[in-house]
C-alpha cells in the first residue's frame, strides 16, 4: 500500500512538473509588497526595485491583468521613469543567458521607440533590452563585443495599446568567442521571432554590459526619454534561456484561488446565509440537520488556485486533511474552515463558519451494533439494529423503527420486526430491535425510522453480508 502510495505521488509530481512555472529567477516584481519602501524582489537576492520618479509612476492595486497589483507609469515627458534593482545588473553581467518575461500593457501613443526594460551597456546606453516601436512591432537587442546593436524585430506588429500581452524575452551568448548568439521573443508564450546567428563578436557572457553604475544598471520602464507607458506585473529576471515550454508557462495567468465546494455529509455548506465571516467569532451560518452525525467533509478549491493556508477545526479543534472524509459532525457543532490565497491575492485570510443544530425529530447513531460495536457487515448471532431518537418540539412525537430481514438473493421480504418509542424537547428514546441471523444464512438487512404523523424520516441504512 505505501509503496502504491508513494508511485501515486511520483505520478501526480511527473504530472505538475510538466505544467509548472519555472521558480529559479535571480529576480522577480509581482508588486504585492514593499520592503524599506522599495518593491520587494520575491526572489531570495534581494534586488528590490526602487522606482525613480514615485509622483508619476506607482504601483497600484488591482490594475493587472489577474485582477492583482500592478506597475503604472503615467504617460508623462519626464525622463527615466524608471524602476530599478540596484546590484541586478553586475549579477547579470556574469551570466552566459539571460531572461526577461513579464506581463505588460501599453497605453501611449506609438510615437517613438519605448522600452520594456534596458541592461545598459557600460556607458548607459541601450544595452540588453527590449523595446516596442512606432510600428508597433517589438524589438530584442543586444550590443556586441564591439558595441555594434545586434537586434531581432518582430515580422508582424502585435503591440495593441490598451490590451495586456506577455513577453518573454532571451538572450543566449555562444560558448565560445567565435560562436554565434540567439535572441527569442515570445508572446502569449508563443515563439513569434528568433534568430540563432547573432554577431556577438567574442561577447560569451554579458560582461559587458551593466555594472556602469550598480545603482541603475537594470531599467525597467525606460532608457532616457524612452519611456515604457503603461502597466506591467509579474516581472521575472532568469540567468538562463528558458524552454518553450516554460515560456508557455510563463504566460498562464496566476489563477485565483476560489472555495468551490465546502460539503459537511455531502450537503453543500456555501449557499448558506452568513456562511463568510471575516472573523471566527462572528456568529456565521446555521445548518439544520435531522440526520446525526453528518459523515465527512469535503473541501474543493479551483483548478490551479495556489491558497498557501487551509485549516478545518471542529469546535476549536483542528483536524488532520486525512481525517476530512472520516469526519463525523455532531449536533451543535462549530465547524470553521479558512484559508489564504496565494501571495498575489493579498494577506487577507477567509473564513466560513458554519454551527451545526438539530431541528425537528433528530437521528442520531443509526446503526446494526454486535454490543457496543457498530457493525459494517452482518455478523452472524444476535444484531442490535437501534437509534437515538430525540426532538425539538415541545409536543410529543412517536416514532416508529422498521427493520427488515430479506433473502441476500431473491431480495423477499424474511423477518419484519418493529418498534415505537416516544420523545419530545429534552427527551431522547432509544428503539431498538433484536435480529437474529443464523451463520448459513445469506441475507441483507435495512433498517428505517419514521415519525407517525410521517414529518420526519431516516435515511435506509442497509447492511450485508461480507
Ligand atoms: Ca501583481
Amino acid at each position: 500500500m505505501k509503496r502504491l502510495i508513494t508511485l501515486l505521488l511520483m505520478l501526480l509530481l511527473i504530472s505538475v512538473s510538466a505544467g509548472a512555472m519555472p521558480d529559479d529567477f535571480i529576480a522577480a516584481w509581482d508588486f504585492e509588497s514593499f520592503t524599506d519602501g522599495k518593491v520587494t524582489d520575491i526572489s531570495a537576492n534581494g534586488f528590490h526595485g526602487v522606482i525613480n520618479k514615485p509622483s508619476v509612476m506607482t504601483v497600484r492595486p488591482g490594475a493587472s491583468i489577474n485582477g492583482s497589483s500592478a506597475l503604472e507609469a503615467a504617460a508623462t515627458s519626464e525622463m527615466d521613469n524608471k524602476m530599478t534593482a540596484p546590484g541586478l545588473g553586475a549579477l547579470i553581467s556574469t551570466k552566459k543567458a539571460l531572461t526577461i518575461s513579464g506581463w505588460f500593457k501599453y497605453e501611449g501613443t506609438f510615437d517613438k521607440e519605448r522600452y520594456f526594460f534596458n541592461v545598459p551597456n557600460t556607458v548607459g546606453n541601450a544595452g540588453f533590452a527590449a523595446s516596442v516601436l512606432t510600428d508597433r512591432k517589438v524589438k530584442l537587442q543586444i550590443r556586441n563585443a564591439e558595441d555594434k546593436l545586434q537586434a531581432l524585430t518582430t515580422a508582424t506588429a502585435p503591440v495593441v495599446a490598451g490590451e495586456w500581452f506577455h513577453y518573454t524575452f532571451v538572450v543566449q551568448l555562444p560558448e565560445t568567442a567565435s560562436g554565434r548568439g540567439t535572441l527569442i521573443i515570445y508572446i502569449n508564450g508563443e515563439e513569434v521571432a528568433k534568430d540563432t546567428n547573432i554577431n556577438t563578436a567574442g561577447l560569451t557572457t554579458l560582461s559587458s554590459l551593466g555594472h556602469s553604475n550598480v545603482n541603475d544598471d537594470f531599467r525597467l520602464g525606460a532608457q532616457g526619454s524612452y519611456t515604457f507607458i503603461g502597466s506591467s506585473d509579474d516581472v521575472k529576471v532568469f540567468g538562463r534561456a528558458v524552454t518553450a515550454q516554460e515560456a508557455k508557462n510563463l504566460s498562464r495567468l496566476n489563477d485565483p484561488t476560489v472555495l468551490e465546494e465546502f460539503k459537511i455529509g455531502e450537503v453543500d455548506m456555501l449557499g448558506l446565509e452568513n456562511i463568510d465571516v471575516s472573523s471566527p467569532k462572528e456568529q456565521g451560518a446555521t445548518y439544520f440537520s435531522n440526520k446525526f452525525p453528518l459523515r465527512g467533509v469535503q473541501i474543493r478549491f479551483s483548478e490551479n488556485s495556489k491558497q498557501r493556508i487551509s485549516t478545518l477545526t471542529v469546535n476549536g479543534v483542528e483536524v488532520p486533511k486525512e481525517n476530512y472524509g472520516d469526519l463525523q459532525i455532531n449536533m451543535n457543532d462549530v465547524v470553521v474552515f479558512e484559508y489564504q490565497g496565494d501571495e498575489w491575492e493579498g494577506n487577507d485570510i477567509y473564513y466560513y463558519k458554519v454551527t451545526v443544530k438539530g431541528e425537528g425529530i433528530i437521528f442520531s447513531d443509526i446503526g446494526f451494533y454486535d454490543g457496543q460495536e457498530r457493525l459494517t457487515s452482518i455478523k452472524p448471532g444476535s444484531i442490535t439494529a437501534k437509534a437515538t431518537v430525540s426532538s425539538s418540539y415541545e409536543e410529543e412525537s412517536e416514532v416508529i423503527l422498521i427493520a427488515i430481514k430479506r433473502d441476500a438473493k431473491s431480495k423477499l421480504i424474511k423477518g419484519i420486526y418493529m418498534d415505537a418509542a416516544q420523545v419530545k424537547a429534552a427527551q431522547n428514546a432509544q428503539p431498538s430491535v433484536q435480529i437474529n441471523v443464523s451463520g448459513e444464512e445469506s441475507c441483507v438487512l435495512e433498517l428505517y425510522f419514521v415519525d407517525s404523523a410521517f414529518k420526519a424520516f431516516s435515511q435506509v441504512l442497509t447492511l450485508a453480508g461480507e
